[in-house]
């Protein structure tokens, strides 16, 4: 599958990985937009959240939770952070597969452009 999230998982394109388990794999944003900005990403190959179905119910939780802990590791979870996800084009999604921005260690701004 051409997809670069699917290389990054499995090891064919190099990232800085900050988390994975079973289900889930997170890394460095090669492009960071704040002094911690981690992308969390399904093993699985789901598109976006617009491709969601009911089966992906515990995975999403369970990205949550990750992210929580990646926040609490990162010492940014008292200042606080965002997570987000850009689905598709007007949602300025660049990487057709699912993923959670974790950005934080610096105020950000609201809303975004
Ligand atoms: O976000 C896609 C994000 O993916 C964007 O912030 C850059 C990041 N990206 C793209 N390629 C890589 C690699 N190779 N390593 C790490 N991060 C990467 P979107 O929400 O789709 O606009």
């Amino acid at each position: 599958m051409d997809c670069i999230f699917c290389k990054i998982i499995s090891g064919d394109i190099p990232s800085t990985k900050v988390y994975e388990d079973e289900h889930v794999y997170a890394f460095k944003d090669i492009n960071p937009e704040a002094p911690v900005h981690v992308l969390i990403v399904p093993k699985e190959h789901i598109e976006s959240v617009a491709h969601l179905d009911a089966t992906h119910h515990s995975l999403i939780g369970h990205i949550h939770l990750i992210a929580k802990q990646i926040a609490e590791d990162a010492g940014i979870d008292q200042s606080g952070y965002r997570l987000l996800t850009n689905i598709g084009k007007d949602g300025g999604q660049s990487v057709l597969h699912l993923h959670y921005h974790l950005l934080g260690g610096r105020l950000l701004k609201w809303p975004p452009g």
